[in-house]
C-alpha cells in the first residue's frame, strides 16, 4: 500500500472516531442560584443525559437567570437560543395561554394535591399544550405555596389593599392583586430585592425557600402566610431539540427529567424547613391567615373568567372536584 492512501485511509478511520464521539453542547436555563432544590436537580438531569447518551449531549446550566429573566428566557426556548430551562407556570403561560388556569389562587390544596393532577392525565394534557406551544415537559417540579410578605405588618386582607405588590410577570398574578384592590408591580425576580429596599414596593408574594434564598426577609419581615398559590414548576425541552434527538435520546431525556424531579421535590421539602429556620431566627414574623374565605370570594372574577372558556372550564373542574 502506498504512504498517501495508508494516510488516507487513517484520515478516514480518525473522522469517523471522532464523529461517533461528536459532542452536542445544549444550554439550560435557570432563574435560582447554587445549591437550590432546583439548581441542584438540573444539574442531576444534566448528569444523567450525559451518562445515558454516552457523553453525546453535554448540557452546561446557567443558574441565576445571568442569560436573562424569564419571559426573556420562555422566548430564547422557543428560538432555540437556550435548550433547556426550569420554568415557573406564572411566566410560561402567558406564551401558553393553555396552562393558565393552574396559576389560580386557591386551585390546589398543596403540592400533594398539585402532583396528584400533574403526575396523572391531566399533567399530560397541560404537557401537550406546552409541547403545541414549542415547550416539551420532562418533569414537573415543585413551586411550593406562595404567600405575601410586606415591609410593614399585615394581619387582614384588607392591609393589602392599597398596597404596591411585587408580582411576577404574568396575568393571573396581576389580575390577583387587583382582586385585592392593590396595585400589581410586574418585576424580574431578581430586581424585587432592590425594588423593597428602595420602597419601590411594599410587599412580595412567594414561597419560603425563595423568600429565604433572596433575602427579600431581611427587609420584608411580616409574612402573611395565605398559600393563595400553589405553584407547578417544570423541566421543559425546546421542541426544536426534542424534534432531532431519536427514540433513545428521548426516553434518555424524559427518564433523566422524571428522576429530577423526584429529586427536586424531596430537596424542597427539606429546603423549606430550613428556611423557615433560617428566616425565624433572622426575625421574620409569620401571621396565619385565620379565614382565607373573604380573600377566595375576591377571586370570584378570575374563576368566572376560566370558567366561562370552554377550553379551560373541564380542567378546572376536574380539579376543583378532587
Ligand atoms: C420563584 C420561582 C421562580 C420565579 C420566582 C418569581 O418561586 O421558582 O421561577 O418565578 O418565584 O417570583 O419571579
Amino acid at each position: 500500500m502506498r504512504a498517501s492512501f495508508k494516510g488516507f485511509l487513517f484520515l478516514l478511520a480518525a473522522l469517523a472516531a471522532g464523529l461517533s464521539h461528536a459532542q452536542v453542547k445544549l444550554r439550560a436555563w435557570n432563574i435560582h442560584p447554587e445549591g437550590y432544590p432546583v439548581t441542584e436537580a438540573i444539574k442531576s438531569f444534566a448528569e444523567d443525559v450525559g451518562k445515558a447518551t454516552r457523553g453525546k449531549y453535554q448540557v452546561e446550566v446557567f443558574s441565576n437567570a445571568t442569560l436573562g429573566d424569564q419571559p426573556k428566557a420562555v422566548q430564547m426556548l422557543k428560538s432555540g437560543e437556550v435548550d433547556i430551562a426550569e420554568f415557573s407556570s406564572g411566566p410560561l403561560s402567558d406564551a401558553v395561554p393553555g396552562i393558565k388556569v393552574l396559576n389560580l389562587p386557591f386551585l390546589f390544596k398543596d403540592s400533594a394535591h398539585m402532583f396528584r393532577h400533574l403526575d396523572g392525565k391531566l399533567g399530560e394534557r397541560f404537557a401537550a399544550n406546552l409541547k403545541a406551544a414549542g415547550f416539551v415537559v420532562v418533569g414537573w417540579y415543585d413551586g411550593g405555596a406562595r404567600s405575601f410578605y410586606c415591609v410593614k405588618p399585615v394581619s387582614s386582607v384588607s392591609d393589602l389593599a392599597g398596597k404596591k405588590i411585587r408580582v411576577q410577570q404574568s396575568d393571573v398574578y396581576i389580575e390577583m392583586v387587583k382582586l385585592l384592590n392593590a396595585t400589581p408591580v410586574a418585576l424580574p425576580f431578581k430586581d424585587v430585592l432592590d425594588a423593597l429596599q428602595q420602597d419601590k414596593v411594599d410587599c412580595a408574594e412567594n414561597n419560603l425557600p425563595s423568600y429565604e434564598s433572596t433575602g427579600h426577609y431581611k427587609v420584608a419581615k411580616n409574612v402573611y402566610v395565605t398559600s393563595h398559590v400553589i405553584s407547578p414548576e417544570a423541566l421543559v425541552v425546546s421542541t426544536k431539540l426534542w424534534d432531532k434527538l431519536d427514540k433513545d435520546e428521548r426516553a434518555a431525556f424524559s427518564a433523566a427529567g422524571a428522576k429530577s424531579a423526584l429529586l427536586m421535590r424531596d430537596l424542597w421539602n427539606k429546603r423549606i424547613t430550613l428556611a423557615l429556620e433560617t428566616t425565624t431566627r433572622q426575625g421574620a414574623q409569620f401571621v396565619k391567615v385565620k379565614d382565607a374565605s373573604p380573600m377566595v370570594r375576591r377571586m370570584g372574577p378570575l374563576y368566572g373568567k376560566y370558567m366561562a372558556d370552554p377550553k379551560t372550564r373541564e380542567e378546572l373542574l376536574t380539579i376543583i372536584a378532587d
